[in-house]
């Protein structure tokens, strides 16, 4: 790289990831929101046998008992809800909402924890304090007012699996399967294409696959940031000689060299622990190209030398090999080399590594599926592995990596607009009201319907639905045409302050805080991303006396709107045991629930691939065809695109923005950047530092964001990237993977010409 122009707050950051900079940044968490003593043994909490689970991301600890198993972004998402700052009903009526709508994204959530329910004042702009029986009533009578198809309930997976449960029943009592969740945003792919695969939309790896593994494949995934406690196992599995073979358009440092914090040794020497044995830089979207094209040489090889292929596996457990073998044969090295931006010999490489590995674990991220055609890029990993037996064997298997720490549980619990007739029918057994079989909205579609003038309430348990959302353009404006909004969340954001006719707001108790109900301290349960389902159960004294714990809102909506309820709310909130009893009975895999929760660690959720059993209509693993190489021929036909890929700082959790900087990538005090690869910048006459504007040309609207700073970044050629949430007016609604509803937020296809000075 040539030499650049300084620009303020861009220093590429030499060092390798983790070490004492993780330390120094968990330290400064404490001090800017905890201010307090009480700090370090909270974070010594997180993720014990006794204490709570750690709000931050959903991989796993081993045993869940060990001294140290907090992270930086952990800390970072502890220390934030753990904050000694309040907003109280003061600050909200010398602020009006107009004013707040100013803010930033940082500043709003910044001020601090919710403290009282809150209702919007239209005649003063501001939010007042409201009892909370008053609010339920209104709120029960609104619903009960509206039909219920015309009311989205969106879940953010933070929620426990108690609250998803009983969120559900009241849902569906009412009359409706509307449940817009962020893992629409997210997974989605995963559970779309996983169960179409293998059977169940999981990972099938358990922590102690990676101990004997012999190579891992990492695919558009920043653990470094995301899921920094993966970082001690890449880290142990580097040391241990395991190829780690990394696809990602962007230089990830993380990906590159890490210094366990964990370790004495490197952090008395700082020294670090390369992770990454070869690092290939695919394009943006290029994924299925790159995987048809080491999927291409293994059939090569197997021609050649046989026994590179598990054919026995193949012949007695899978369907489809002849129609996907053929349609690699039909693919050209042409076509994949130009799509995925690497070379033959490359993925050939990739290919005879992976021949040689007895036990293969590919992990996946966001870099997969939040594209265009994402499910069927999970289904080329799965693929992938099919080919040489890499499911039920110990060290191999597939491993999405899960975002909000127990989206997977909420999705377990019934949390989708498309549940199945079996869970269905178990629920009107067990509860006597007979729920809705249609299919309701996911997210894109619930915000297509409130655009649309047929949705007239939200309601949100957490999250902040409409800045998670594309086309904020579309999006902001549609919060204000509906008749109710209601928002159960812990910090204030955006989404609270875009108002609807009526709208409210639910502080709620968050997963490090005492929740005490009749029965005496309540615990919640959770699901890592290796489906294991533990207690979590928080000691802290709330932010204040107001607040209610989840289940308790949900109650307390449910009784308000549905007064011939057949579910005994009331026994349920007492205690949480009966809400665990009543998922036992409704939910497969949950015999025993409440005594097996009360063992260290939890138990594991029923995984039939591990066992080589396959719940496909044709009881086998079934081969896909993904046809051609590219996601999306030319869209909206415009010359001179680019590949817009929209990513999450070191400083943020999704629209959470814990602080300005993102350490690794070397930027500082400013998120206002573009990330671009010199040659492109140089082809279009760009230099670090300049303003550029960026372009998204669909059929009907251009969407625009003026004025970032373009910035040299190792990212591939063609591939551009800016921040998640303030890129999200660049990605157009409708713009989805059509299989799965999910955004395709890594491969907006853009322009960016030099702002007019
Ligand atoms: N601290 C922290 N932890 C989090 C979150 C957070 O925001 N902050 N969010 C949580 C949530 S909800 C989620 S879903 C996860 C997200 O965790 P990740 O899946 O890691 O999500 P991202 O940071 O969005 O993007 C991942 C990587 O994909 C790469 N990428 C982009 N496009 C492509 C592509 O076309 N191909 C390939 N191969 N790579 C590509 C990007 O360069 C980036 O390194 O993390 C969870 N944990
Ligand atoms: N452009 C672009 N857009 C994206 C993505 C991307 O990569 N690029 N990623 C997508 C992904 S993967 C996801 S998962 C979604 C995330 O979408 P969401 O899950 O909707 O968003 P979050 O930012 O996680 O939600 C933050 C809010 O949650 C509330 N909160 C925090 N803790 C609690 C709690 O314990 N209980 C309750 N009730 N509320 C709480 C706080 O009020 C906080 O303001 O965004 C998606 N949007
Ligand atoms: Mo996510």
């Amino acid at each position: 790289m040539t030499k650049q122009r300084e620009v303020p707050g861009i220093h590429p950051y030499d060092g390798p990831a983790g070490g004492w900079g993780a330390l120094r940044a968990t330290a400064q968490a404490i001090r800017q929101q905890m201010e307090s003593i009480e700090a370090p043994i909270v974070l010594l909490r997180t993720n014990q046998p006794d204490g709570f689970d750690c709000p931050g991301c959903a991989w796993p600890d081993k045993e869940h008992r060990s001294t140290f198993q907090f992270c930086e972004n952990g800390a970072k998402a502890v220390t934030w809800e753990a904050t000694t700052k309040r907003v109280p009903p003061e600050f909200f009526a010398a602020n009006t909402v107009t004013s707040l709508l100013q803010k930033t994204d940082f500043e709003l959530e910044d001020m601090g924890r919710l403290t009282h329910p809150l209702v919007y004042d239209r005649a003063t702009d501001t939010f007042r304090a409201v009892d909370w029986e008053d609010a339920f009533a209104r709120i029960g009578e609104i619903l009960r007012a509206l039909s219920p198809d015309e009311v989205e309930f969106y879940t953010s997976g933070r929620a426990s699996n108690e609250a998803a449960y009983l969120y559900q029943l009241f849902a569906r009592e009412y009359g409706t399967n509307n449940f817009p969740d962020c893992s629409n945003m997210c997974h989605e792919p995963t559970s779309v294409g996983l169960p179409q695969s293998i059977g169940i939309g999981k990972g099938t790896v358990s922590l102690e696959d990676f101990d004997t593994t012999e190579l891992i494949i990492a695919i558009g995934h920043n653990p470094g940031t995301n899921h920094p406690r993966m970082m001690g196992t890449l880290h142990e599995a580097s040391r241990r000689g395991v190829p780690i073979i990394v696809f990602n358009p962007l230089r990830e440092r993380a990906l590159e060299r890490f210094a366990d914090p964990q370790s004495m040794f490197e952090m008395a020497t700082f020294s670090s622990t390369r992770i990454a044995s070869t690092y290939f830089q695919v394009d943006a979207g290029g994924d299925a190209a790159a995987l048809k094209g080491i999927m291409k040489a293994l059939l090569a090889m197997e021609a050649e030398q046989g026994n590179v292929l598990d054919k026995a596996f193949i012949a007695t457990h899978t369907q489809g090999f002849d129609a996907f073998a053929a349609d690699l044969e039909a693919t050209s090295w042409d076509d994949i080399e130009k799509a995925s931006g690497l070379t033959r010999p490359d993925l050939e490489h990739v290919a005879i590594a992976y021949a040689k590995s007895n036990a293969t674990i590919v992990t996946y991220g966001m870099g997969v599926t939040q594209h265009n055609k994402g499910t069927a890029n999970v289904r080329l990993i799965a693929d992938l592995l099919l080919m040489r037996g890499n499911f039920g064997k110990p060290g191999a298997g597939i491993c999405p990596l899960r975002g909000h720490s127990n989206v997977q549980g909420n999705r377990t619990v019934g949390i989708t607009e498309k549940p199945s007739k079996a869970f269905l029918k178990l629920i009107e057994d067990a509860c006597g009201f007979t729920p809705p079989s249609w299919h309701g909205h996911d997210a894109v579609q619930a915000m297509q319907a409130m655009i649309d003038g047929k949705a007239r309430a939200l309601i949100c348990l957490g999250g902040n639905f409409a800045v998670a959302l594309p086309d904020s353009g579309q999006s902001f404006p549609a919060m204000a045409g509906l008749d109710l909004g209601v928002h159960i969340g812990t910090k204030l954001n955006r989404t609270h302050l875009l108002v609807s006719k009526e709208t409210y707001i639910f502080p709620c108790l968050g997963r490090t805080e005492l929740d005490m109900q009749t029965s005496g301290r309540q615990s919640i349960t959770v699901e890592d991303s290796m489906s294991m389902v533990h207690a979590s159960a928080g000691k802290l004294t709330p932010a204040s006396e107001h607040l209610r714990s989840e289940p308790a809102i949900v109650a307390g909506m449910a009784r308000a709107a549905l007064p011939e309820s057949k579910v005994p709310w009331m026994e349920l909130i007492a205690d949480y045991d009966k809400i665990r009893d009543l998922i036992e009975r409704t939910v497969p895999g949950f015999e025993d629930f409440n005594a097996r929760i009360r063992v260290p660690g939890g138990f594991r959720l029923p995984l039939p691939p591990t066992e080589r059993q396959w719940h496909t209509p044709s009881g086998k693993a079934m081969f896909s065809v993904y046809g051609g190489v590219k996601e999306d021929a030319d869209v909206f036909g415009a010359q001179d695109v680019l590949r817009l890929i929209t990513i999450r700082s070191h400083d943020q959790y999704n629209t959470t923005i814990y602080a300005m900087d993102d350490r690794y990538r070397g930027v500082f005090g400013r998120r206002d950047v573009l990330f671009m690869n010199e040659e492109d910048m140089a082809e279009k006459g760009i230099e670090q530092g300049d303003k550029v504007d960026i372009e998204t040309l669909t059929p009907g609207r251009t969407l625009r964001l003026a004025n970032l700073t373009a910035i040299v970044y190792s990212i591939a050629k063609g591939s551009v990237a800016a921040y998640y949430p303030e890129a999200n007016v660049l990605v157009p609604l409708d713009y989805i993977d059509k299989e799965s509803g999910t955004p395709s937020y890594k491969s907006v296809p853009v322009r960016v010409v030099r702002a007019a000075a």
